[in-house]
């Protein structure tokens, strides 16, 4: 008999054993157990544990596939399926179109969280598990009610679940935003941590100091991480996604951020100069107070131009945000007039 396929560099647990990762128990409470909808959805909902358990029940073979390396191949889950949950008596979805993000609140001392796409999670047809081999769930595995998300990580698969929250932009969960994981979780594609270079260890330093000087983090996947006055003089930073990113008063003196996406990103007293900005996209990004001087913008863009000529999307310029005429020559000249028309301050040297 050959093995079940694993997802890369990860390990069976020996005889059926299932650890305990992350926290060990819910907040205490009185409050009787609820799990409720919140956010952009198109009515209230809130089901007990009773009201849970007369829904259709599912039961489900998963591999499970801990980001820490140790898998357990089809375990048996078994409760309400989560596409089932959020649909209306007459078949209708209980969100609106706006959502596009799904955030899962546990009940647990720090509101622990983690987030997933709507449609990647309509895809992949979680379970809100009420019972694990058979049994009820127990305590310490995210009793009595927790997600099961096939096809990623386990992080993705929030225990002690309280409240499941619909949004129109991702809000990123708590070893997502805490502890450097990678906010994809494809254990196929081993999106373990935020850059494929790092250990566990190292990717909680990096998260916490917010010192990436000096490192090689090529790929990095940092969108929507809060990384104020990050320290990254001298970072390898080429292709990282960083959109969205809270980066106000960054130092990226010396970095190389060739093709990096910063789109929408806070990039406020940030720090570029002599950095390569090659190709990077700063479209929607906030460069207010930002000292781009000495950097090479070779290809860098700064709005969206369309087949048209109209510029969308122009990044935030203004008499603050500093450039040498050297930097601004190697851009396009509809791309220079993001920092004309905006009167940035243009250094000759
Ligand atoms: N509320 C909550 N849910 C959580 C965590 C946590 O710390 N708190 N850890 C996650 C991680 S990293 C993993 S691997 C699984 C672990 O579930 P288990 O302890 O039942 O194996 O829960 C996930 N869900
Ligand atoms: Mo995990």
């Amino acid at each position: 008999m050959t093995s079940p396929p694993l997802p890369p560099n990860q390990q069976r647990v020996k005889q059926d054993h299932w650890p305990v990762v992350g926290e060990r128990a819910p907040a205490q409470s009185t409050r009787p157990w609820t799990v409720t909808l919140g956010g952009e959805v198109t009515a209230d909902r809130c089901w007990s544990l009773s009201d849970l358990a007369a829904l259709p029940q599912t039961t489900r073979r998963i591999d499970v596939h801990c980001v820490t390396r140790w898998s357990r191949l089809q375990m048996e889950f078994q409760g309400v399926r989560f596409a089932e949950l959020v649909t209306d008596f007459d078949g209708q979805p209980l969100f609106n179109p706006r959502a596009r993000f799904v955030s899962f609140v546990a009940r647990s001392d720090r509101s622990h969280s983690t987030s997933l796409p709507l449609q990647e999670l309509l895809d992949l047809d979680p379970l809100v598990a009420l019972r694990a081999g058979g049994a009820p769930l127990a305590t310490e595995h995210g009793g009595p009610v927790r997600m099961v998300v096939p096809g990623k990580y386990f992080y993705k698969s929030l225990k002690w679940l309280e409240r499941i929250e619909f949004l129109t932009d991702d809000r990123l969960g708590y070893w997502e935003s805490e502890a450097g994981y990678h906010n994809g979780a494809d254990p196929w594609k081993e999106q373990r941590y935020i850059a494929s270079s790092l250990s566990k260890q190292e990717a909680v330093r990096l998260i916490r100091q917010r010192d990436f000087s000096d490192r090689d983090l090529l790929g990095l996947q940092a969108s929507g991480l809060e990384l104020a006055n990050l320290n990254a003089v001298n970072a390898l930073l080429r292709n990282a996604d960083l959109r969205k990113t809270a980066l106000r008063g960054a130092d990226f003196r010396g970095a190389n951020l060739s093709n990096a996406h910063l789109q929408s990103a806070d990039l406020r007293e940030a720090n570029f100069r002599g950095a390569d900005l090659e190709g990077a996209d700063f479209s929607g990004a906030d460069l207010r107070g930002a000292d781009l001087r000495d950097a090479s913008l070779f290809g860098a863009s700064f709005a969206v131009i369309d087949a048209a000529g109209d510029r969308r999307h122009v990044a935030s310029i203004n008499a603050s945000t500093r450039v040498t005429a050297s930097s601004l020559a190697a851009l396009t000249p509809e791309q220079r007039e993001c920092f004309w028309s905006q009167r940035a301050t243009v250094h000759e040297r």
